[in-house]
C-alpha cells in the first residue's frame, strides 16, 4: 500500500489545526501509520527542502519550518500521495480551492499550514528523513468498507 509523508507546519500547530487535519485524512479513509511532534533541526530542514536551496525564499523557508514544533506523519492508502496533495490544495493559499486545507485555513504562501510529498520518490525520501523506526502497519475492521 502506498505511503506518504505529511506534516502540519509550525503555523498549523500554533493555530490548533493538528486535530482538524488528522481528522480530514482519517475521515477520507487513509490510515495513520506514524506520527510525532518534533522541532526540526536546521540541517534536516535544509535537506528536506534541498530542491529549493537556490530559490530566494529558501532562508525564510528554513527559518519558518524550524521556528516551532511540527507534527510529522506517515499515512497509508491507495493513491494517498496524490490524493493528499489534492486535499491540501495549491501551494499558495490564495489559489487553493475552498474545501482544501490551504484553501480553508491559509492566507499567505509563507504560512500554508501543511506539507505533503509530491511524488512516490519524494515520499520515500521524506519518510526516510523523518522516520527511521518501523511504521505501524495494522488492519482495521473498516478497511473492507473502504477497499
Ligand atoms: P508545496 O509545499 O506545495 O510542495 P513547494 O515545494 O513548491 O510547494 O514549496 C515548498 C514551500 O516553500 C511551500 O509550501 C511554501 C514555500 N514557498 C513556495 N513558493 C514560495 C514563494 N514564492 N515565496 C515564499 N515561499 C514559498
Ligand atoms: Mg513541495
Amino acid at each position: 500500500m502506498e505511503r506518504t509523508f505529511l506534516m502540519v507546519k509550525p503555523d498549523g500547530v500554533q493555530r490548533n489545526l493538528i486535530g482538524e487535519i488528522v481528522s480530514r485524512f482519517e475521515k477520507k479513509g487513509f490510515k495513520l501509520v506514524g506520527a510525532k511532534l518534533m522541532t526540526i533541526p536546521t540541517e534536516l530542514a535544509e535537506e528536506h527542502y534541498g530542491e529549493h536551496k537556490e530559490r530566494p525564499f529558501f532562508g525564510e523557508l528554513v527559518d519558518f519550518i524550524t521556528s516551532g514544533p511540527v507534527f510529522a506523519m506517515a499515512w497509508e492508502g491507495e493513491n494517498v500521495i496524490s490524493t493528499a496533495r489534492t486535499m491540501m490544495g495549491a501551494t499558495n493559499p490564495k489559489d487553493a480551492a475552498p474545501g482544501t486545507i490551504r484553501g480553508d485555513f491559509g492566507v499567505t504562501v509563507g504560512k500554508n499550514i501543511i506539507h505533503g510529498s509530491d511524488a512516490p520518490e519524494s515520499a520515500v525520501r521524506e519518510l526516510g528523513l523523518f522516520f527511521s523506526e518501523e511504521f505501524n502497519s495494522y488492519d482495521k475492521q473498516i478497511d473492507g468498507w473502504i477497499y
